[in-house]
């Protein structure tokens, strides 16, 4: 994971944030072109509950559609924060691919079907810290072995300052539509389902971040298919 801090320190402390670019070959779409812009971004709000359709690709995002865009297997993409990811807590990619007869145009994303391509959590010390946390970009590689086609491609960051009460996890989610090309003959593993990764119980999701300082965290969803 490629992280590119917050340069001066803005009056985030508070605000909510959106993942409304692609970045492709390091540079970013344009906002919503190749992400799938969900009812109520103007909110940046979070979802809540991830027991709801809208922990996929957020609110009404399974039946919006966006353009496609190329991405070469092995190559590194990522996701513009807007205007940077101002809460602490873990952040995970996932990916899903299109069924045949469908496209990442019109395809809802249901069914066990993510699999998890990479994370990063907390560092441990007298506090927490969270190495997304700042960040305005996020970059990860699509692995090699991932077969040519297309899919959705799902960031998500997770807001742990005020989960230790049931449903305070807050859930930064954008999906993008992209088309993996120059693919491998890997078979991803640890397919999960969204709504179904998750528990609003699990260990990751319900925590108190803050007090007594944790010196273990489990990150929520499956393992990291790395090909
Ligand atoms: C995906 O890439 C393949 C190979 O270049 C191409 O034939 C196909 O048209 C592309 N699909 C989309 C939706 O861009
Ligand atoms: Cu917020």
């Amino acid at each position: 994971m490629l992280l590119t801090p917050l340069l001066a320190l803005a009056s985030v402390a508070n605000a909510h944030y959106v993942f409304p670019s692609l970045i492709i070959n390091g540079a970013p779409t344009s906002e919503w072109k190749n992400v799938r812009q969900w009812t109520g971004y103007q909110s940046n709000g979070p979802v809540t509950d991830v027991s709801s359709l809208s922990i996929r690709c957020n609110v009404g995002a399974s039946s919006k559609s966006a353009s496609t865009i190329d991405v070469a297997a092995g190559s590194t993409m990522g996701f513009t924060a807007k205007a940077s990811i101002s809460h602490p807590g873990p952040l995970l990619v996932y990916m899903a691919k299109v069924p045949q007869g469908s496209t990442a145009a019109s395809w809802d994303g249901s069914g066990k079907v993510w699999f998890k391509i990479d994370q990063v959590g907390p560092r441990f010390g007298s506090s927490l810290t969270w190495p997304a946390m700042g960040a305005t970009t996020v970059s990860f590689k699509i692995p090699a072995a991932v077969p040519s086609g297309e899919y959705l491609v799902r960031v998500e960051s997770i807001a742990l300052h005020s989960a230790s009460g049931t449903n305070g996890a807050q859930f930064y989610i954008s999906c993008g539509q992209i088309n993996v090309t120059g693919g491998g003959s890997g078979n991803p593993t640890d397919l999960v389902a969204f709504p179904g990764a998750y528990k609003s119980s699990d260990p990751g999701l319900k925590i108190n971040i803050y007090y007594p300082v944790p010196t273990t965290y489990a990150m929520p969803g499956p393992q990291v298919w790395t090909g």
